[in-house]
């Protein structure tokens, strides 16, 4: 499996070796990049290199950050320097419903949290949806071994926008790996530290530290996809079996958007969701 894309790709066998590596010539221009997360089969050259001959075909992908096989997304929000977007957060979180993989919520940076009650507001809402919302410092180390020793497998792919704390997060939970943290004064320039896809072995799953994105396009075909990643409406009592909470008679979503009892920031999400990934919307 590809553990870290870099300009010659890290391979790990199946035993453990790792391999340096260079991409036989006809995978590059027939397979376009290979990413972390491929299965791949390779030709040892010398001690601890290797050509990659041939790359399995993949279960899934994610284009930005670019990993295949993906298990599950953690979706990286921070409460403070910088403070997340909700509309990149429920983005993120439709997309992992499209690719058909799981999502959890991490909150970072708990300790700069001014307003506990806002983030007990925020955790109660996501988990009321359905998610598995985990609220974590680093610097005082409050959730990370909840984190960490939860059960998962497979591949888990750090989302979030540069500085939120995905490398710190790898680094406070596996302090023996070599990880680059950005500088305190660099945040909010737009700068990425992490600038590859690493995967690191975390108890018994996979978990990829990422260069932070803010560009999330996706092309989805069928808007019932998009509907349908937002779970707190799965037993709304419209009138119409196939309403998609617009303007249809009988909606019983929009008048309780309306009265509060639906987020209607997740609802404003979901239009504005509809709009821009769905061609034909
Ligand atoms: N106070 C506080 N600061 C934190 C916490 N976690 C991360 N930071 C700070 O946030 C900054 C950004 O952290 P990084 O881990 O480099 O962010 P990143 O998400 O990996 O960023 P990119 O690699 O650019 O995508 C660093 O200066 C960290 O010290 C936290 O729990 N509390
Ligand atoms: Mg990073
Ligand atoms: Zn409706």
């Amino acid at each position: 499996m590809v553990l870290l894309e870099a300009n010659r790709p890290t391979v790990e066998a199946e035993d453990g070796t790792r391999f340096l590596c260079y991409l036989r010539g006809k995978i590059k221009r027939d397979q376009g990049r290979i990413m972390v997360g491929d299965h791949v089969e390779i030709t040892p050259t010398d001690p601890g290199e290797a050509i990659i001959t041939k790359v399995l075909p993949r279960v899934n992908s994610l284009f930005r950050p670019p990993v295949a096989n993906i298990s599950g997304l953690f979706v990286i929000f921070s409460f403070g320097q910088p403070t997340g977007s909700l509309e990149l957060l429920d983005k993120r979180l439709v997309m992992a419903d499209v690719l058909d993989v799981d999502a959890e919520i991490v909150v970072t940076k708990t300790d700069l949290v001014k307003d506990e009650e806002e983030l007990l507001r925020f955790v109660r809402l996501y988990e009321e949806i359905g998610y598995r919302v985990w609220a974590t410092s680093v610097v005082t180390h409050h959730g990370l071994s909840e984190l960490l020793y939860s059960a998962r497998h497979g591949i888990w792919v750090m989302i979030g926008e540069s500085g939120v704390g995905k490398s710190s997060l790898v680094k406070a939970m596996l302090p023996h790996e070599d990880v680059a943290v950005q500088e305190l004064s660099r945040i909010g320039r737009g700068q990425q530290t992490t600038r590859w896809v690493r995967l690191l072995k975390v108890q018994d799953f996979w978990l990829a530290d990422t260069p932070g994105y803010t560009a999330l396009e996706m092309a989805v075909s069928d808007a019932h996809r998009i509907r349908s990643a937002f779970w707190e409406w799965d037993n709304a009592a419209c009138r119409f079996q196939d309403c998609f909470h617009i303007d249809e008679p009988g909606c019983d979503v929009l008048p309780k958007v309306r009265q509060g009892l639906y987020d209607p920031k997740r609802y404003e999400h979901y239009r504005l969701i509809l709009q821009q990934w769905v061609k034909s919307y």
